[in-house]
């Protein structure tokens, strides 16, 4: 499969790394060693299987990189289905997410160490010399300071550090002189004016060709950025000064870690989401693990390992053991308040926090990252990926899934340091689900939405960067890898570094020691981490004994809010405070514990209840506290009942040659004719219909009849197009966007309403497409001419797509409703009145769910819809196992709270003004966090 590794032996331009610098690798060598000594409760995998896997992630690497290759560069990344470079500027832009693309060929410059782990050395030689030849840094766009540092500057110091590798070895790259170290040199020098500023945070985005403030530069103007933005540089940037001996790199990226150290919630010891860089004061005030401060945790310990440095060390520590005392709640990880840590600031988790397990593994903290790894893997099992965020009771919160690594890496870590083979098999179910769901003929898509199997036409670099390198080592031997992995460590885009670094150009001025900023206790300073070696051995089922309790978290677990409520409450017998899920409106006792929390009932004309709090008139600093957690929940509930209103977006999947059902696109329902939902699928070849808004009778009825008719949107109601094709025989019809370059990436899905009349008479199912989807379908009709395509509720299993055209042995169709996807998600209120949908049910509020046109009418019946939270949890509650669980979940926060003589959050009483202060800052950062985007 691959030549051997062979020995280190690096000549002049690879030092040697001296005795020093393994104590900087301690860490990193503690996760790596019990491979081999290791039998676990699974079966061990045969190395023929491992091997065959190893192949596969191959092919399948080959398969992404190659389309894009061919399809797409020199242009950042590829989009999947409509088989094209993404161009910055040529397509409808997508927010933040957008500001990864710098015209610099980004795929290509994150894929480059991935060709040499998958010992692809001979693409690799080309793929640096194209880099080379071919990428300009020099563009006038405006790019995210964090995303160009992890991908591209780690892209180019990735490759150059496998590329002197190479050269020292003699084969390959033996004409490398550097050259990529000074491309990266040459974006290093490019990133640094985002630095200018008073606190040394950089501004989130810069102008590659004009920087920062110049009118020219479109940027400069930005107050906030997140804390894993400003604190996710030290990697690169050392490595960066190492390799060149340019020490103003790291001492930038000290600088700004330093000032994160100091800005700590000093009683918490934990970082807000969103920091201001001129005045250092945290904006969003929730802390998590997840998206937003992920990698500034991890790179505290990682700028540790690379740099042996132990103030990073001493920081993480800190960090880590304020997190596991109030953010985790294994298998749980919920981000809490910074300055009141013990209340939960979300109910929902989101993607990004999967690679925690795999930081706890580098750390040496093995059992919870076991827990919280098999809490994600349910949910994957559940949705075949892990949704962009899922609830506490692992219901789908945002539904995409950008083809994210995070779980993979963390399944390789896991494997590292257990050898349990377990995670061989949950890694073989990754491949499986890739290759069945993600796979288009083109590379791979993103999901639009884990439920309906949708397609977005979207395949990130970090997906060649990372998910092919953690899948491919994951089933690796030692001599499967050209070279020893160990002598290196992963950025967070996994990049890799050399460890010699530690002991290279170290003329950085280390004057930022914590104790400058703090006393810190010695008892957080654990220097190692336990020794896997010893720890395993020993106990062969220690993972699987751990994972055991937790094998049906998900499946078992019934909707609950927020699971932290104060503790102390109960102890002291007093009852529980209120929750939102439990309060009608028409109960005397409810309406008296609203009084005392300060909350008051404002019955508004059209008949809607509006709550309004005023923790001043609260009985006390506690009941205002519990009134502030009552608003809180009512706004999520409130917004969660939106969501449930509408109806889930359908999937047209295309069947015919040569899509086989690999591709699926995102449809908006309509509110009449046949529900998708409740009935089996509608498969049929499409016809354009004449005329081709249907807004009159068709004159090709020959045509459409027995076939899926495509109409054009506007012009008439959805409904009038609806009876035309209806009655000119069509089964089914598909309305396509008049709005040119529309898409379901950048536009909000909606339902085609009825024309307010009765619209039982339409019995066909109809969807909706936006241009961008219903050109994938009018094209592939240009090329292929015979189009079948499928309308369902969710995507269809292709291997029974292929094996049973008829479909005559369909499954039920699925009876989950999660929450509408999230381009749909509004916040309910503003930031201190709540209005309630209904007084008694809440879910009786007529919601206008479709954009101003002709085409659309208002509203919904709520009537039909089964939205409403309360019944869902009364239900589900009837299984025993979710009493169970929350009372784990109970005894868990009491038994940390009392073994934790520091903890003091919820005891003391706070004086009313305080709490008022706070009350506003915690109502301004929910309603951040749900605006928020990953
Ligand atoms: C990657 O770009 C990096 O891992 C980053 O730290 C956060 N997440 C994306 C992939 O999900």
């Amino acid at each position: 499969m691959s030549e051997p590794g062979g020995g280190r032996g690096f000549g002049s331009s690879v030092p040697q790394r001296a005795p020093w610098s393994l104590v900087a690798a301690t860490a990193a060598l503690c996760l790596v060693s019990a491979t081999s000594v290791w039998t676990a409760g699974a079966s061990p995998m045969s190395r023929e299987e491992k091997q065959k896997l190893g192949n596969q992630v191959l092919e399948m690497f080959d398969h992404a990189y190659g389309n894009y290759m061919e399809h797409a560069y020199p242009a950042d990344e590829l989009m999947p289905l409509t088989c094209r470079g993404r161009v910055r500027g040529q397509e409808p832009s997508r927010g933040d997410v957008d500001d990864a693309l710098g015209k610099f060929s980004l795929t290509l410059i994150d894929s480059l160490d991935t060709l040499v782990v998958l010992n692809k050395t001979k693409e690799f030689e080309d793929a640096v010399r194209k880099v080379l030849r071919d990428v300009n840094l020099d563009n006038d766009v405006v790019v995210s300071v964090f995303e160009t540092n992890i991908r591209v500057l780690g892209g180019l110091l990735g490759g150059h550090s496998l590329a002197i590798m190479l050269k020292e070895k003699g084969e390959y790259m033996q004409w490398y002189n550097d050259e990529l170290l000074q491309m990266a040199k040459q974006l290093g020098y490019k990133l640094l004016p985002a630095f200018n500023t008073t606190s040394g945070l950089p501004y989130p985005r810069i102008n590659l060709k004009f920087g920062i403030r110049k009118p020219e530069a479109r940027t400069g103007t930005e107050t906030d950025t997140c804390t894993a933005c400003a604190g996710t540089l030290i990697l690169e940037f050392a490595a960066l000064s190492r390799f060149t001996g340019a020490t103003i790199f790291e001492e930038y990226a000290r600088k700004a870690l330093d000032f994160l150290w100091e800005k700590r919630q000093r009683s918490s010891n934990l970082v807000g989401v969103t920091i201001n860089i001129h005045t250092g004061d945290w904006v969003r005030k929730d802390s998590g693990v997840g998206a937003g401060i992920d990698s500034y945790y991890e790179y505290l310990l990682k700028a540790y390992v690379l740099l042996g440095d132990d103030s990073f060390l001493e920081r993480f520590n800190t960090h880590y053991d304020a997190i596991m005392r109030y953010i985790s709640q294994p298998p749980l990880l919920l981000d809490v308040h910074i300055h009141k840590p013990m209340l939960n600031a979300r109910t929902w988790m989101d993607a990004l926090l999967a690679f925690f397990p795999g930081l706890q593994v580098l750390k040496g903290d093995i059992r919870p990252a076991i827990e919280t790894h098999e809490m994600l893997y349910q949910v994957i099992k559940k949705h075949n990926f892990l949704p962009e965020a899922f609830t506490t009771d692992f219901r789908v919160h945002w539904a995409q899934h950008p083809l994210r690594p995070e779980f993979a890496e963390s399944t390789y870590f896991l494997y590292k340091a257990t050898g349990d083979p377990y995670y061989l098999e949950v890694g073989k179910t990754l491949i499986e689900n890739l290759n069945k769901y993600a796979r288009v003929p083109c590379g791979f898509a993103a999901m639009k939405d884990v439920r309906t199997g949708s397609h977005e036409d979207r395949m990130d670099s970090f997906f060649l960067a990372e998910m092919f390198k953690y899948l491919y080592l994951l089933f690796a031997d030692k001599e499967d890898v050209i070279f020893d992995i160990e002598d290196y460590i992963f950025t967070t885009e996994a990049h890799l570094l050399p460890l010699w670094l530690s002991t290279t150009n170290q003329r950085i001025s280390k004057k930022n020691t914590t104790s400058e900023y703090t006393e810190l206790d010695d008892s957080n300073f654990d220097w190692t981490c336990p020794n896997t070696q010893i720890l395993f051995p020993n106990d062969p089922l220690y993972a699987q004994s751990i994972r055991e309790p937790l094998k049906n978290v998900v499946d078992k677990s019934c909707p609950r809010g927020i699971i932290r409520v104060r503790e102390e409450s109960f102890r002291s017998g007093a009852k529980p405070p209120l929750r939102a899920r439990d309060f009608m409106a028409t109960n005397p006792e409810h309406l008296e514990i609203l009084k005392k929390m300060g909350v008051s009932l404002i019955h508004l004309k059209d008949g809607r209840v509006q709550l309004v709090q005023h923790a001043i008139q609260a009985a006390s600093s506690i009941d205002a506290e519990d009134g502030l957690r009552f608003m809180q929940e009512m706004i999520e509930l409130s917004s969660q009942q939106q969501k449930e209103q509408q109806l889930p977006p359908r999937a047209v999947q295309i069947v015919s040659h040569p899509f086989f059902g690999r591709v699926v696109l995102t449809a908006g329902p309509a509110q009449f004719g046949l529900d998708l939902s409740k009935h089996k699928e509608t498969r049929g070849f499409v016809a354009s219909s004449k005329p081709y808004n249907g807004c009159s009778e068709l004159t090709n009825p020959e045509a459409v009849m027995g076939k899926i008719a495509l109409i054009q949107r506007g012009q008439c109601m959805f409904a009038e197009k609806a009876r035309n094709i209806q009655n000119a025989g069509a089964i089914g019809g598909i309305v396509i966007d008049d709005n040119e370059g529309s898409s379901s990436d950048t536009a909000p899905l909606f339902q085609m309403a009825g024309d307010g009349k009765d619209t039982d008479d339409i019995t066909i199912p109809m969807l909706f497409l936006f241009s961008k989807e219903g050109s994938i379908i009018l094209d592939a009709i240009r090329e292929y001419e015979e189009v079948e395509v499928l309308l369902s509720d969710k995507a269809k299993d292709r291997a029974a797509i292929l094996k049973d055209p008829e479909m005559e042995n369909e499954e039920p169709p699925s009876s989950e409703n999660d929450s509408q996807n999230q381009s749909a998600e509004q916040i309910a209120s503003g930031s201190q009145e709540v209005d309630l949908v209904d007084q008694e049910s809440l879910n009786s509020h007529p919601e206008s769910l479709s954009p101003a046109d002709t085409d659309n009418a208002a509203s919904i019946s709520p009537s039909e819809q089964n939205s409403n939270p309360t019944e869902n949890h009364e239900t589900t509650s009837l299984d025993g196992e979710c009493t169970d669980l929350d009372n784990q979940l109970q005894e868990q926060s009491e038994t940390e709270e009392d073994s934790n003589p520091n903890v003091s959050w919820g005891k003391k009483v706070q004086p009313i003004d305080s709490i008022l202060a706070d009350w506003n800052e915690d109502i301004e950062a929910f309603e951040m966090m749900e605006k928020d985007e990953l």
